[in-house]
């Protein structure tokens, strides 16, 4: 092992400590408060995850997408809504400014961003703009060395603790479609912006989502991220390496499920023995087993492939398919392993099995991704 590796290891080790001891002892206290406890946060910012790919020059830990895919196994073990509070920044809140930026916007983000000082939220979903992200109606309209942005933006994570938003507003005309969005870093409290209470949602307690309005928001030009009319492409550069680390949320909650269904299977006692020796209970760990030990493959070889320099839309789009589709049939048959008891509240995987639906919904439905996957893979036939 080089010494590079030697120091993920240790990383990787401290986070899976941090997760075991802190975080999951703390998801009770989450489902009633809906709040993630300051020692959590602090102790995140400890660990320096609110920086995990703020490059090391802006003070994060800038960490490559395979390094990024371990650490993220490790805290997605754990309820979704940690990573949520600070995924969100360093994926698609942050990820716009690190490849699109100017060296001011990110001397102005980054180092507030990686010490966690700061969050940021990505504004791109709209009340009539969800999967087909290119129809959203925001406009920004120049007035001098300025813009005026009016629109809403929907289901917006972090947004009540944002400091920064990166919003995708349309400046040319409707017909232009994707080519006529473009970027703008809107700082908290800029007048005209409103932002919602947060949505009660089916699971996910303690990750925050909300709507967030712009009413005449004036901005000056410097608040363009990237060109006028790249916008959409930035987002979905975004997206690419957001879904990847979306599959790698997915593998996390996959080996959390499996760990709750075979400990269950050996403490749970029927017909005289232990659960876990019945074949159709053992034929429910196996494919479980099978499809997180698969997910995770996936995930590792996708990153390595990012990491050297390879497009990766494809593959991000099937990794995040398939991770989110098979924690989502694990939920469900470790839900059955459990019985009558998997449906009680006291029990870890009546939570679990909520929380881990959304992932096949948000960053990409899975429809989205198959649609992007045989598109790419039409494409390289042509
Ligand atoms: N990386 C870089 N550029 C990309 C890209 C990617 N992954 N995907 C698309 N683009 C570019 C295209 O090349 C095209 O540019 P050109 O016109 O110069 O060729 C432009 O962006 C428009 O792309 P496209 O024509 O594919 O747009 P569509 O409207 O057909 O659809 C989908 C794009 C459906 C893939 C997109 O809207 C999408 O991902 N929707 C889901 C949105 C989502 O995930 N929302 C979740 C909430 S955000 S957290």
């Amino acid at each position: 092992m080089n010494e590079c590796e030697e120091t993920l290891e240790l990383l990787i080790d401290a986070v899976r400590r941090f997760t075991r001891e802190v975080l999951v002892p703390a998801e009770p206290e989450v489902q009633l408060t809906h709040e993630i406890p300051d020692h959590v946060v602090r102790g995140l910012k400890e660990l320096g995850l609110f920086g995990m790919t703020v490059p090391q020059e802006y003070g994060g830990l800038g960490l490559s997408m395979y390094e990024e895919a371990r650490l993220v196994f490790e805290v997605a073990y754990a309820a979704p809504a940690f990573r949520s509070y600070f995924g969100t920044t360093n994926g698609v809140g942050t990820l716009g400014i690190i490849n699109e930026g100017s060296e001011a916007q990110k001397r102005k983000y980054l180092p507030k961003l990686a010490s966690g000082e700061m969050l940021a939220s990505f504004c791109l979903t709209e009340p009539d703009a969800g999967s087909d992200a290119a129809s959203l109606a925001t406009r920004a309209v120049h007035d001098g060395d300025h813009y005026i942005i009016n629109g809403t933006k929907r289901f917006i994570t972090n947004a009540i603790h944002a400091g920064v938003f990166t919003v995708f507003a349309r400046t040319g005309t409707k017909e232009q479609g994707a080519s006529g969005i473009s970027a703008f870093l809107v700082d908290r409290g800029t007048p005209g912006m409103s932002i919602g209470q947060p949505y009660e949602k089916m699971g996910f307690a303690g990750s925050h989502e909300s709507d967030v309005t712009f009413d005449n928001v004036r901005v000056s030009a410097s608040a363009l991220l990237g060109a006028e009319g790249q916008g959409f492409k930035s987002a979905m550069r975004s997206l690419d390496h957001a879904r990847l680390h979306m599959a790698a949320v997915a593998v996390g909650a996959c080996e959390r499920l499996l760990d709750e269904g075979v400990r269950y299977a050996i403490e749970r006692k029927q017909f005289g023995r232990p659960i876990a020796e019945f074949q159709l209970i053992q034929a429910m760990l196996a494919d479980s087993q099978a499809e997180a030990y698969a997910a995770r493959a996936m995930v590792e070889k996708a990153a390595r492939d990012k990491d050297a320099g390879k497009k990766i839309t494809k593959e991000a789009a099937c990794c995040k398919y398939f991770a989110t589709e098979a924690a989502g049939r694990i939920a469900d048959r470790i839900l059955q392993v459990h019985g009558g008891n998997g449906y009680m509240k006291e029990y870890a995987i009546e939570r679990l099995y909520r929380d881990v639906r959304l992932l096949r919904i948000y960053e990409g439905t899975s429809q989205i991704l198959q649609i992007i996957a045989a598109r790419e893979l039409v494409r390289e036939h042509l």
